[in-house]
């Protein structure tokens, strides 16, 4: 069997995917990446930057890989700190990757795209698959651009990629790397350890979440369904939970009843006005089958249980 390759795998999103494929593949079929030292248990790990295209080409070819998920990004709270190294990163890292299926090296490309695509002119109730998408953060930019080239690469060389608009997504394993969505994690956090919770947007911003269990069962059917289930290869529009900081706050107080939380509006509100509220994923459900399975109230009975024992 070829191997899947992580890239960008200590990270959130990889943290859990990593154990995900290595459930269903087999630990030996999976190789874990990132810039930075990393410990994913009986899975082999390489310290890889992805804008080393040699070194990539390298661990690929020695370590027999038909599949990379390309994890490796800034988002976008971080992007906005330094827009033309985000640009970098984002753009370059997916080049590297897709030219590689593009010569056949590998078969199969996983990239990320976002709900960060859309954006103030975009309609932001229940947004459709195909609307208008005028990105104003670096992030959102990136991520359209990086979606009009996977469906570039795979209309023009046949490349098989295969992408999903991620919203905000929410686990225990590894924190969030630096994204608007990021509060949706730490409330939790801070409600274990501290009872309280500062929370850098407005009370009533909705944006569209998921569960991360949610979020690596979307990805690996995705990756897995028949070739000609995939209808559309730019990016997948995909739905979870949308809540606002006032209703996670409450229901985190069903479980801890002093919880409060205040709020101080920074730079990231602008960001999250231009996003969606709510998302309509009728085209995953219908190509691929997709449904979520966690709501608000499940998703914080699982992130108290985990974080309780992470913490500990
Ligand atoms: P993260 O910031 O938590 O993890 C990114 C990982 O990439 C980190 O471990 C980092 O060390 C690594 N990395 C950074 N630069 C690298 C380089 N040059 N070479 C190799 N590795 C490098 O991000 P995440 O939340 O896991 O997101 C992964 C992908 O999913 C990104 O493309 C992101 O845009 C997308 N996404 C995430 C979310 C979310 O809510 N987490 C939502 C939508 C889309
Ligand atoms: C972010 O907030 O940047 C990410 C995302 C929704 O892409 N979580």
């Amino acid at each position: 069997m070829k191997k899947s390759l992580v890239i960008g795998a200590n990270g959130q999103i990889g943290s859990d995917l990593v154990f995900g494929l290595a459930n269903r593949l087999g630990a030996e079929n999976v190789i874990a990446s990132d810039i930075r030292e990393g410990n994913h248990g009986e899975v082999q790990f390489e310290i890889l930057d992805i804008l080393d295209a040699e070194k990539l080409k390298q661990i690929i070819e020695k370590n027999n890989v038909g599949t990379v998920y390309l994890l490796a990004a800034l988002l976008s709270a971080t992007a906005e700190q330094n827009p033309m190294f985000a640009w970098k990163l984002n753009m370059e890292g997916l080049f590297n990757v897709l030219d590689l299926a593009k010569y056949k090296i590998i078969d199969k490309v996983f990239w990320p795209s976002s709900i960060a695509v859309f954006g103030p002119t975009t309609p932001r109730d229940n947004t459709p698959q195909t609307t208008v998408m005028e990105p104003t953060t670096v992030y959102g930019i990136s991520k359209q651009a990086g979606e009009r080239w996977c469906e570039y690469y795979h209309n023009k060389y046949g490349v098989d990629v295969r992408s999903i608009r991620y919203p905000g997504l929410i686990s225990y394993k590894a924190e969030p790397g630096g994204g608007t969505t990021d509060y949706a994690v730490a409330i939790y956090y801070k409600a274990l350890q501290e009872g309280k919770y500062e929370c850098y947007l407005q009370n009533d911003t909705y944006l569209p979440m998921m569960y991360m269990e949610d979020a690596i069962k979307a990805t690996i059917d995705l990756m897995y369904a028949d070739e000609d289930k995939i209808k559309i290869r730019s990016s997948y529009n995909l739905a979870g939970i949308s809540f606002s900081p006032v209703e996670i706050a409450e229901e985190i107080k069903k479980h801890i009843p002093d919880f409060s939380i205040s709020y101080t509006p920074d730079f990231r509100q602008a960001i999250a006005n231009s996003w969606p509220k709510s998302i309509d994923d009728s085209r995953a459900q219908e190509d691929w089958g997709w449904k979520e399975k966690y709501d608000l109230t499940s998703m914080t009975e699982e992130m108290l249980k985990g974080l309780k024992e992470k913490l500990k």
